[in-house]
């Protein structure tokens, strides 16, 4: 009798157990507000979708480095300071970051503190009389880099503009093979709105009525492969471009989304990694994580 109630009471425990722990996973997960999933079910990354102090102890157990390329050249190097500063207190903190930095001047970069197993990389580039070559000839940096450096230096990558600010937390939740960030001008509006090259004559070119979300140039990234097949092709695709004299309408954005259209992210991160300005604000954006910083393009570029 004695052994018969015991077995019930374990039993019973085990029940009581299983029911909190699947309370506990399924209950305070999700949001009703926003798509926390797409079509082909990559994950939609919000604030309220993930478990920070969970995912993080699983990455803690796999010593993971991620790489985190910046470009700042010409004036653009006076936002390296609020990059750098932010991302230290911001950006995966806790884990192995290495940034790289191209620049036209590396005098001119400001001397930041940075945490434990966190390293800057400085490489000099050559100087360039346009904004749009700045912006499109990263693909083929960052395609060499990978090739030639990265390859038992690092886990994943993210690919970053620099007239940026980190406000929260960027942190292993945002991790994927293949990870694009939704444009926070067009995270809520219908596709035909959607900035994609329509011109049959660019690589970039998506036919009116397709495209699933409209991704920006100014942050992505994933595993090495994944990252390294991206840039390779959107390289080549801007090759082509070039030599039949044609420009995407926003240049390696076009390409960028061209890619992600036939080769579907495996994570997406909503607006929050992303965000306008930080004086914006928008009703599903609860947090802002990541944010352009507002700027006179004017002022700071060599050319309009
Ligand atoms: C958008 C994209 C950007 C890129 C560009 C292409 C967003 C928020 N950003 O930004 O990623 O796809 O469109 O048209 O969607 N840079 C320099 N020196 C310069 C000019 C540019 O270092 O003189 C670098 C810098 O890292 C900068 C990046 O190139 O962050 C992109 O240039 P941008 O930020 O001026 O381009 P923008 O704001 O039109």
């Amino acid at each position: 009798m004695r052994l018969r109630q015991s077995v019930h009471f374990f039993f019973l425990g085990m029940f009581v157990g299983l029911s909190l722990s699947g309370n506990h996973l399924t209950g305070h997960l999700g949001r009703t507000d926003v798509a926390f999933v797409t079509p082909w079910l990559a994950p939609i990354v919000w604030e309220g979708t993930f478990d920070s102090t969970l995912i993080d102890s699983i990455y803690k157990q796999q010593n993971i480095t991620v790489a985190t390329t910046l470009f700042a050249l010409g004036k653009y190097t006076r936002f390296l300071k609020d990059f750098l500063e932010s991302a230290e207190e911001h950006y995966f903190v806790g884990f192995r970051v290495h940034y790289y930095l191209f620049t036209d001047q590396p005098e001119a970069i400001p001397n930041v503190k940075l945490g434990q197993e966190r390293y800057l990389t400085v490489k000099k580039v050559p100087s360039l009389n346009r904004w749009q070559d700045i912006s499109m000839g990263r693909m083929e940096i960052l395609k060499k880099l990978i090739e030639n450096e990265l390859a038992n230096e690092a886990d994943y990558i993210f690919c970053l503009d620099v007239d940026t600010k980190f406000y929260g937390r960027w942190g292993v939740e945002t991790l994927g093979h293949l990870v694009g960030v939704m444009h926070p001008w067009f995270f809520n509006v219908p596709r035909f709105i959607f900035t994609y090259e329509h011109r049959r004559e660019s690589q970039a070119y998506i036919p009116a009525g397709e495209g699933d979300y409209y991704y920006t140039g100014a942050a992505f990234g994933g595993s090495l492969k994944d990252v390294q097949n991206l840039t390779k092709t959107c390289q080549e695709q801007l090759n082509i471009d070039a030599a039949n004299s044609i420009e995407a309408i926003w240049h390696e954005e076009s390409h960028l989304n061209k890619y992600f259209f036939y080769n579907k992210p495996s994570k997406l991160l909503s607006p929050e990694y992303l965000w306008r300005d930080i004086s914006m604000s928008a009703g599903q954006v609860k947090i802002i994580r990541f944010s352009h910083v507002a700027k006179n393009n004017a002022e700071v570029r060599p050319n309009l």
